[in-house]
């Protein structure tokens, strides 16, 4: 992909300055960032799939190879040990020849334990970046992930470079065409787990390759937030479908959720209709300067403007905003930052010192409190769910009576809605990265 190459150089220039900055700030000589290290499961001899350091995975697109180093300090070429073991076992890696090869000084390290031969020798005013302390002390680097190094890099990542958005559209490439053979597999009657398989064969990824655990609900199941049981057998009937799931990309995350319902199936059909007018409709507000929160609230209000139109509960929208009676179908944030992470850090960061923006109290799950600038990438995933212990909870209490059980229970057995797309915030307006790519 030429465009990336194109890119790329100026992706490690901003990484340059932010790490100078960050070094500067707080006083120390260089970053020393560690991939990681596999991890052992108790009492075996297998390990856990292996999980990246997203600090390593923002410098270079290499997610699957533990003990490798980067040393930086945002002015000399980077430095990369790049673990190559001798090992008749397992697959080694081949030394490293793509596009990003260029931008760092490459050193092939053949066993971990020998990487003080490469790191600099008195490291006591640099900073570990990673998740194994115990190995930096030993090595005998002086400071461990400082916070005033990871809140200026947390805060910062929020705004990404022309190589991240391009991989982010990728993701998303990746993950609509799994979207689209998950629709096929429904419509066919298959069993969550068959969708499952074929949205995995349809992306091109092996499950541990996901940025998160497939959501694959059929029917009631779709009110399970984060349902990931996968049942074998397909139920008798097909009425709806929630598909939460999404694509990696050189280390970058696509997050996208469809609901679907089985041929029209009258209330419901219409109710997710008026969903999915919704949900575009909120996209079309990710604007420079506004206030995640605000947009999460008035989300709710048009929630609530929907289950009062539909007879669901007959409660003026600003009451049952004000009294939590959009809560209970609504549970939810709206949505968050994305990108190295499917929840990308930095959400509630309102400077880059990491002064905490709380959630509001009575909107607790919502994990982005910043307001929205040029170059973040956000989820914009509004909801709407019957689930049994939360619609118990209403019964319970005076507002009960505004609640229409007999259509509540008609609607029940289809689970709920859920619509998520990726969205890049730009001066010019919202870019729908996921429905760009023709995904309805
Ligand atoms: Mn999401």
């Amino acid at each position: 992909m030429s465009s990336l190459e194109a890119t790329y150089a100026n992706h490690i220039d901003t990484l340059q300055r932010r790490t100078a900055e960050a070094l500067a700030r707080s006083g120390l000589e260089k970053l020393v960032i560690h991939s990681g290290q596999t991890k052992r499961q108790f009492l075996d001899d297998m390990d856990y799939p292996f999980k990246v350091n997203p600090h390593f995975k923002a410098w270079l697109p290499v997610v699957d190879n533990p003990n490798c180093w980067l040393v930086v300090d945002g002015v000399k070429k980077p430095k990369l040990i790049f673990y190559r073991p001798d090992d008749f076992w397992h697959l080694v890696p081949d030394a490293p020849h793509q596009f990003w090869v260029e931008s760092f000084e490459l050193v092939l390290l053949n066993q971990a334990d020998q990487v003080f031969r490469h790191l600099p020798r008195d490291m006591a005013n640099m900073a570990y970046i990673g998740e194994y302390v115990e190995v930096a002390e030993a090595l005998g680097i002086g400071h461990f992930n400082p916070e005033s190094v990871l809140s200026y890099l947390h805060y910062h990542r929020a705004y990404k470079t022309d190589y991240e958005l391009d991989c982010m559209r990728e993701a998303n490439r990746l993950a609509v065409k799994g979207h689209e053979a998950a629709r096929r597999a429904f419509l066919n009657g298959d069993s969550e787990f068959d969708i499952h398989l074929e949205y995995l064969d349809a992306v091109g990824h092996a499950e541990h390759e996901l940025p998160y655990g497939n959501i694959i609900g059929l029917n009631e199941n779709a009110a399970i937030l984060h349902y990931m049981h996968q049942r074998h057998t397909a139920p008798d009937e097909h009425l709806s479908f929630l598909i939460d799931a999404g694509a990696s990309y050189n280390g970058y995350a696509a997050d996208i959720t469809r609901t679907h319902c089985y041929r029209g199936h009258g209330t419901f059909a219409e109710l997710l209709a008026a969903m999915n007018e919704l949900q575009r409709s909120l996209v079309d507000q990710v604007l420079v300067g506004a206030d995640y929160v605000d947009l999460h609230i008035n989300t709710h209000r048009r929630i609530a403007a929907l289950l009062n139109a539909f007879g669901i509960v007959d409660m003026e929208p600003e009451q049952m905003l004000a009294e939590g009676v959009s809560q209970t179908f609504f549970p939810h944030g709206l949505g968050h930052l994305i990108g190295l992470q499917v929840h990308d850090v930095g959400g509630f960061m309102a400077d880059d010192r990491g002064t905490h923006i709380a959630a509001p109290d009575e909107h607790p799950f919502l994990r982005m409190t910043r307001k929205l600038e040029a170059r973040q990438v956000v989820t914009i995933e509004p909801g709407l769910y019957f689930i049994g212990s939360l619609l118990d909870k209403l019964k319970a209490t005076p507002h009960g009576d505004a609640v229409n059980w007999s259509l509540v229970n008609t609607l029940r057995p289809y689970g709920g809605i859920r619509i998520e797309d990726n969205i890049i915030v730009h001066p010019s307006g919202p870019e729908n990265i996921t429905r760009d790519l023709g995904l309805k």
